[in-house]
């Protein structure tokens, strides 16, 4: 079966970039098991090759293929028949990848274009930076499902924004654009549609990394980002996440997107 996570590796003058492609453009790269299979499996393999060759790979840009989309959030197909329990395990999935992602000893840079949305704003969030084309579009749409955030959002965005504002934007459901998003202090630089974006990232990560040796950036991103108290955060949310698929308003709200209706929720 082919990749729906593509690996690039780029040689340039100051060092290797790695460029992680979510593949499934008919889906705007939607997050289904496999992406997420993909990811932890090369998060693991990326981490322990820096671990014997530091040097190896010095920055690591995520995009989404094609224009349309960054990723347009968790696949709602798929989870569409997930029990309880198999939908807190896919959030446990994901979360697990995306800190691990968190956790790479190089700087990691979202490149964003188009929708942006859900599971993948989540996954951007889990990035260290975050560049986006003006057009790009930002959500947290998961209350018309029925459902809450399940890659960490609850934190990561908590983090970003505090909690009211965090609340906020996740009750209003609303995609806002990237000059908004980047006001808001979700996204960190803005690039309007004249300028080449792949460009603009490639500069940004030899900004990040030609003034210091791997070992330093890798002992800041730890101290940075991983806190035992931010992995129980991540379970609770996972556990909530399996929770709240249980109720008759998640199967209310999942299969008006698939009938391409709005939801009629009971409030159970
Ligand atoms: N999942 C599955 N398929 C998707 C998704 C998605 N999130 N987004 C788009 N698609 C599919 C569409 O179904 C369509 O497929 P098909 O051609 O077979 O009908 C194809 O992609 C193209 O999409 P549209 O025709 O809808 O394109 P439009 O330009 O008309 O609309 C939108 C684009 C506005 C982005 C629209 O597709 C949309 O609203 N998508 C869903 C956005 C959304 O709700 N995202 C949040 C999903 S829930 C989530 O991310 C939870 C995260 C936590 C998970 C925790 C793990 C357990």
């Amino acid at each position: 079966m082919s990749s729906v996570l593509e690996v690039e590796s780029r040689k340039l003058s100051w060092g290797s970039v790695e460029f992680w492609t979510v593949n499934r453009p008919e889906k705007l790269n939607a997050l289904n098991s496999k992406v997420l299979q993909e990811l932890d499996q090369h998060t693991l393999r990326l981490e322990k090759q820096l671990k014997v060759e530091p040097m190896s790979v010095r920055a690591l840009i995520v995009r989404g293929a094609g224009d349309k989309a960054f990723v347009a959030g968790a696949d709602i197909a798929e989870m569409e028949h997930f029990t309880p329990d198999q939908a807190a395990d896919f959030s446990r999935l994901g979360s697990r990848a995306m800190s691990r992602l968190e956790e790479l000893p190089v700087p990691v840079i979202a490149m964003v274009q188009g929708f942006c949305l859900g599971g993948g704003l989540e996954l951007a969030m889990a990035c260290d930076f975050r560049l986006a084309a003006e057009t790009a579009q930002f959500g947290q749409p998961e209350v018309l499902l029925g459902l809450i955030p399940g890659f960490g959002a609850t934190l990561r965005f908590a983090e970003k924004l505090g909690q009211s504002r965090a609340l906020e934007f996740f009750l209003n459901a609303q995609r806002i654009p990237a000059r908004e998003a980047m006001q808001m202090g979700l996204v960190d630089r803005v690039v309007s549609e004249s300028t080449d974006l792949e460009l603009t990232a490639l500069d940004w990560a030899q900004s990040l990394c030609v003034q210091s040796t791997p070992s330093v950036i890798g002992v800041l991103k730890k101290l940075l980002w991983k806190q035992p108290e931010r992995l129980r955060r991540l379970e609770d949310e996972s556990v909530a996440f399996g929770q709240v698929f249980a109720s008759t308003d998640k199967k209310e709200g999942v299969r008006a997107f698939l009938e391409k209706r709005k939801p009629q929720f009971q409030g159970h």
